[in-house]
């Protein structure tokens, strides 16, 4: 069987064996598409099996998450942890809490996780969890009692040196202090390595609520620098008004760029003369609001639309930084025809198959999730360092840190593009490169 024949038959096996997980199936397609090229090259990995042995979680937890409303109702939720790949490290990986959440979204975002933590160059393996827990409208007391639930059975799984949660969508630093909180209380351990994204004042790292965001524009102006080109006076366009979205609008107003969008799940503004990010985050992050109250406290001529595409408005650069598939190949038609120059997913996985094949062909610069989002995770890393040696870092030294890891991951993938005849492709550098670094360490471990 050539080797193509062979990648397509895996995939084949891969949706018998992951019934109806249609995410994971496409995360999947996505890497074994660029795989081809280094499977040719190293015929090792194929003897020992690495695509098969990759695609199957090491081990995957699904668990009952019981917890009394504020109503003295008892509501039942379904906890999932899986840890896919530990060649690199402990399985790490985010917790998302929405109400979409099901085994095979956590297993796509398991299987991305594997490579973009490859990507960063640092010790750790792949892993996601989550919940179809909906932490909208819930009062702390029902977000506290959730949490104390969902940790009483996700403690046994989890530690420095196996297994180290940090936060995905719903998951911020609230919901990450009821999880150490009750860690802490089962275990009686003061185990701070065991979950990033914790709060400052107990074992946090600076810059780690800014680095997904601020990490994915840096990402965006090495592309553009390696095309001569930089934000200035760029107008950008940034989906979601959440953790991501916030510190990505604030790095691209650091760069001299306008952001002139952002959205939430119920629709998005435009505001023509720039976001006024402070008052995104009162909104979003402090008050836990919608996006839709924007325009009337911008009070500056801002428009608001419920529902619709925000990739129909015309943008230099756009940022897709809500959730998987939100942008469509209607969307990137649309974007194309605006004359986009480039796009970087600061979520997972946000641009569609068709999407992303119609970038390609347009020649529009792409910087794929695992590349360009990777400095949240890479982050949690430092964080996990300076937990170790009980050290806490600058504001300046750590977002130093993150910037060299950036410039870094777009190096190793333009350069692994260009080694491959394929210059300019950063889906096949993030893929190969993310690749070959967790399959060189599965071939030293021997079959297992
Ligand atoms: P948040 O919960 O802070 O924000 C999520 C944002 O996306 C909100 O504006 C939310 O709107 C919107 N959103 C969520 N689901 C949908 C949906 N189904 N349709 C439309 N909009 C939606 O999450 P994050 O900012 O942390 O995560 C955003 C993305 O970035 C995710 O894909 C996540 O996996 C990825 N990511 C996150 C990292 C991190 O460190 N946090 C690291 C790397 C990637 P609303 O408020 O209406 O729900
Ligand atoms: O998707 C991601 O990389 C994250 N949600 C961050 C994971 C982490 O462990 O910081």
């Amino acid at each position: 069987m050539n080797q193509n024949d062979a990648l397509e038959e895996l995939q084949k096996q891969v949706v018998r064996r992951n019934p109806a997980e249609p995410e994971f199936h496409q995360a999947v397609s996505e890497v074994l598409d660029s795989l081809a090229p280094v499977i040719a090259k190293h015929p090792e990995y194929k003897d020992a099996k690495l695509l098969e042995r990759i695609c199957e979680p090491e081990r995957q937890i699904i668990f009952r998450v019981p917890w009394v409303d504020d109503s003295g109702t008892v509501q039942i939720n379904r906890g999932f942890r899986v840890e896919f790949n530990s060649a690199l490290g402990p399985y790490k990986g985010g917790l998302r809490f929405h109400p979409s959440v099901n085994l095979g979204v956590v297993k796509f975002l398991g299987f991305e996780q594997i490579f973009k933590n490859s990507l960063s160059g640092l010790p750790i393996g792949g892993g996601k969890g989550g919940s179809d827990f909906d932490p909208k409208g819930r009062s702390d007391n029902e977000i506290m009692r959730f949490c104390q639930s969902f940790m009483t059975e996700l403690y046994r799984h989890i530690g420095e040196y196996t297994d180290v949660p940090a936060g995905d969508i719903g998951v911020g630093a609230r919901e990450l202090g009821f999880l150490f909180g009750q860690y802490k209380r089962i275990t009686n351990r003061y185990e701070s390595g065991v979950l990033t994204g914790k709060g400052l004042g107990w074992g946090g790292a600076r810059v780690r609520k800014e680095a997904t965001g601020y990490g994915t524009v840096y990402f965006v102006q090495e592309m553009l620098a390696a095309q001569g080109q930089d934000l200035e006076g760029k107008e950008v366009t940034v989906s979601g008004s959440g953790n991501v979205a916030i510190y990505a609008m604030e790095k691209v107003h650091q760069f001299g760029g306008k952001v002139v969008a952002c959205s939430d799940s119920g629709g998005y503004v435009y505001d023509p003369a720039g976001i006024d990010v402070d008052l995104v985050r009162q909104i979003k992050e402090i008050e836990r609001g919608r996006i839709s109250e924007y325009t009337e406290r911008r009070r500056n001529g801002s428009d608001y639309a419920a529902g619709g595409s925000i990739w129909n408005l015309p943008c230099h650069v756009a940022l897709p930084c809500a959730t998987q598939n939100e942008l469509t190949g209607d969307d990137a038609s649309a974007l194309i025809r605006s004359g986009v120059l480039a796009v970087a997913e600061g979520a997972n996985m946000p641009c569609t198959p068709e999407a992303m094949k119609l970038f390609r062909d347009a020649g529009t610069l792409f910087g794929p999730a695992k590349a360009a989002n990777a400095g949240g995770v890479a982050t949690s890393a430092l964080e996990m360092q300076q937990n170790a040696s009980r050290d806490s870092w600058s504001f300046e030294y750590s977002e130093q840190r993150l910037r060299d890891i950036m410039v870094e991951i777009h190096r190793s993938c333009f350069e692994t593009a260009e080694e491959y005849g394929r210059s300019g492709d950063y889906v096949f550098g993030a893929n190969t490169t993310g690749f070959s670094r967790v399959a060189d360490a599965m071939l030293a471990f021997g079959v297992i």
